[in-house]
């Protein structure tokens, strides 16, 4: 058996040819004679001498019979390829299937050999990163950041061209950092470039094309999309990023973000995204301001489809509200019910295989990025391709992605304030009486302090057909400091128990400088943390450190670095480092607040951990940033809502937050400065 190792050289150098040294220890794949494309065949001895005679190592690849591989042929090489689109998902799914259905470690790395020269190289990776991630044999592998291997998704173009010329006339190891840009791409007559450190973050985008990763739209083994609560999830997670982007924009002096819910309208914003396509050798188009969606008729991306088409799935969605229930493909009416009401819809939303009727309502969310995507050119009449909001990788650039997201988070709010409020008394956890929470931090008591830092990322690995070695840049990203909670518990049930605490924030003042309503704040409140933790009878202080967030992976693994890997891979050490490059960047965990220091409320809640535990077994799964991401293999760790207390309406006679507490639960002012500086990493 060879080593499942090998197969992470297919991340690396991911357009050059895979018979080219590959990897720090210049690994060369050997390969059967008929596998070299046609354009190598005549030269393939020599090739394989060449690049064999200098290699570190040589990986002998078994000669098979190859799987029927004409679909996943079928996108060009230089295309791009995207989720959201119908025909590239079925392509995608079964390339999955092929990859997934691979005997063993040995066949996957032959057919990939094969697959890595010919099919198109974003497909490739996101079908084998999936693969990795889901098979049993390549367990505890780690897939390289996405943004090594298809850095061009995340920075100024301008970069690349620096860095080809370092590296190719400074020696490796003597190379200077070379400085990717911030705030390129628009000057500050626009307004929504206040935020474009958040929208623009590589962290916060990988994050994002990490979750879809994690959690695939399509696949033949349905066991790969039909994760526990999947469909919760995807509501939750992108329901947190609209909150946590509304408290960027209120830090920023920008009003909430509004819902992009009529689809005749002209989009008022429009978004230049400067990025290049290294693949497909072109620029990502723009959108410009005010442009309408219009009917699609792309006969290349086997797409037709009108705007009204959109309407009409969504009034679907909105008659499922009103009647409470869902119509499957045989007509019967199914209830939405309290537990797993929005689970159902958020699968149909989203919309998965796992969609519980496909047929009727559609592809809501998925063509809402796609009609946006080719807005510029619905009829393929330029040859333009989609733009950044056709791409997991890219689409959080964009200002659309806010307004389109939180149009679908509507629909979800919608569907949630039907359901009865927790009473007060479900709330509670008797006995257990919660008397202060408390921030301690460099800046003093109940304040938070961020500013800019700048960090390095290797793009050595994602820049084909230069010099070997790796090229350093620097790029600059908000960054918070370190502190910890301290909250004041006191336990009269007599006995020791156990706490499930949940830690939220959320602002305290609307865009005029009201207070919010609680209808209004609960949709704000960003999840900081959750955790359990044992309380002792009588009084329990805790202290709990920001850096062990159930919510963020830590800034390592955000923008891991394969050889600082722990351990040996399958190992534990390296299965913790691994899964989970899912995760939001632990770097953008408090919001930029002001320079005099931004008003926000710090909420906590202990409730009864017996009742919202899932038993499971967690050795080797990498857990710490379940809150938005799940747990790999596992049921998701709370019993609750997502979003609970918050995910509804509150009781009668809770205009407030303070209306809203129970005796289990404390709230403190705190606010967030902002210093306008930077710090180099590992600098305090
Ligand atoms: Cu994550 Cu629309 O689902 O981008």
């Amino acid at each position: 058996m060879s080593n499942k190792n090998n197969l992470l050289l297919f991340f690396d150098r991911p357009t050059e040819p895979c018979f080219m040294q590959k990897g720090d220890d210049k690994a060369v794949f050997e390969l059967p004679e008929h596998y070299y494309p046609d354009k190598y065949k005549k030269v393939s001895s020599t090739l394989g001498n060449r690049f064999g005679n200098e290699a570190g190592r040589t990986i002998p690849v078994r000669n098979i019979a190859l799987p029927n591989l004409d679909l996943p042929m079928q996108l060009p090489y230089n295309e791009q390829f995207s989720l959201f689109v119908p025909r590239h998902r079925t392509i995608a799914g079964k390339l999955i299937d092929i990859f997934m259905g691979m005997r063993d470690v040995d066949d996957l790395m032959s057919v990939c050999s094969y697959c890595q020269m010919r099919l198109n190289p974003y497909l490739f990776n996101y079908c084998l990163s999936v693969a990795i991630l889901h098979r049993p044999d390549t367990k505890g592998l780690s897939v390289p950041t996405f943004a090594e291997s298809f850095p061009d998704k995340f920075m100024d173009p301008k970069v690349f061209r620096k860095a080809r010329e370092v590296a190719t006339t400074v020696s490796d190891g003597s190379r200077m950092p070379i400085t990717i840009p911030s705030n390129y791409t628009a000057s500050s007559q626009e307004p929504e470039q206040r935020v474009a450190y958040f929208r623009e973050d590589i962290g916060l985008n990988l994050h994002h094309w990490h979750w879809h990763l994690v959690y695939p739209f399509d696949a033949a083994d349905r066991a790969i999309v039909n994760k526990d609560r999947r469909g919760e999830l995807f509501y939750y997670m992108h329901q947190q990023i609209i909150a946590r982007y509304n408290a960027e924009r209120l830090c920023n002096n920008l009003g909430r973000v509004t819902r992009y819910n009529d689809f005749r309208k002209p989009i008022s914003e429009g978004y230049f995204p400067k990025l290049d396509s290294q693949v497909a050798s072109r620029a990502w188009p723009p959108r410009f301001a005010e442009t309408k969606i219009r009917d699609i008729d792309r006969p290349v991306d086997v797409i037709k489809i009108d705007v009204s088409q959109l309407e009409t799935w969504r009034d679907r969605f909105l008659e499922a509200i009103e009647n409470g229930s869902i119509v499957l493909p045989n007509n019967r009416t199914v209830p939405l019910d309290e537990a797993t009401g929005i689970d159902v819809l958020g699968n149909l939303m989203e919309s998965s295989i796992v969609s519980a009727n496909r047929g009727y309502y559609g592809d809501l969310h998925n063509m809402g990025h796609v009609f946006i995507a080719y807005s510029h050119d619905p009829d393929h009449r330029h040859l333009e391709q989609f733009g950044v909001m056709g791409d997991s990788a890219t689409a959080m650039r964009d200002p659309v992605f806010y307004r389109w997201h939180s149009y679908v988070d509507d629909i979800f709010v919608q569907y949630k304030r039907k359901l009865t409020p927790y009473a007060a008394d479900r709330l509670d956890f008797s006995g257990i009486r919660v008397s202060a929470i408390s921030v301690e931090g460099s800046a003093g008591a109940n304040t938070f302090s961020t500013q800019w830092e700048q960090s390095t990322v290797d793009l050595g690995r994602g820049l084909d057909f230069t010099p070997r070695g790796s090229v350093l840049a620097r790029f600059t990203h908000l960054q918070h400091n370190e502190y910890q909670y301290v909250i004041e518990v006191t336990n009269s049930t007599g006995s020791s128990t156990m706490g499930m605490f949940r830690i939220f924030m959320a602002p305290t003042q609307d865009e005029n400088g009201s207070p919010l309503s609680f209808e209004e704040q609960r949709q704000l409140m960003i999840e900081l943390d959750k955790f359990q933790q044992g309380l002792s009878p009588g009084n329990n202080k805790i202290r709990r450190r920001s850096l062990d967030s159930s919510v963020t992976i830590p800034y390592e693994r955000t923008f891991r670095n394969q050889s600082d890997r722990p351990g040996d891979p399958g190992s534990n050490e390296a299965a913790e480092f691994d899964f989970c490059g899912c995760g939001w960047p632990h770097h953008l965990l408090i919001p930029k607040g002001t320079q005099q220091g931004y008003p926000v409320v710090l909420f906590v809640m202990v409730s009864n951990w017996n009742e919202d535990m899932i038993e499971q077994d967690l050795v080797g799964s990498c857990n710490d940033a379940a809150s938005y991401c799940g747990i790999r293999d596992r049921r998701y760790p709370d019993r609750k809502a997502m979003g609970y207390p918050f995910d509804r309406r509150g009781r009668d006679g809770v205009n407030s937050l303070t209306d809203f507490l129970t005796p289990n639960m404390a709230v403190r002012d705190c606010s967030i400065r902002f210093t306008d500086a930077t710090r180099q990493r590992g600098q305090r």
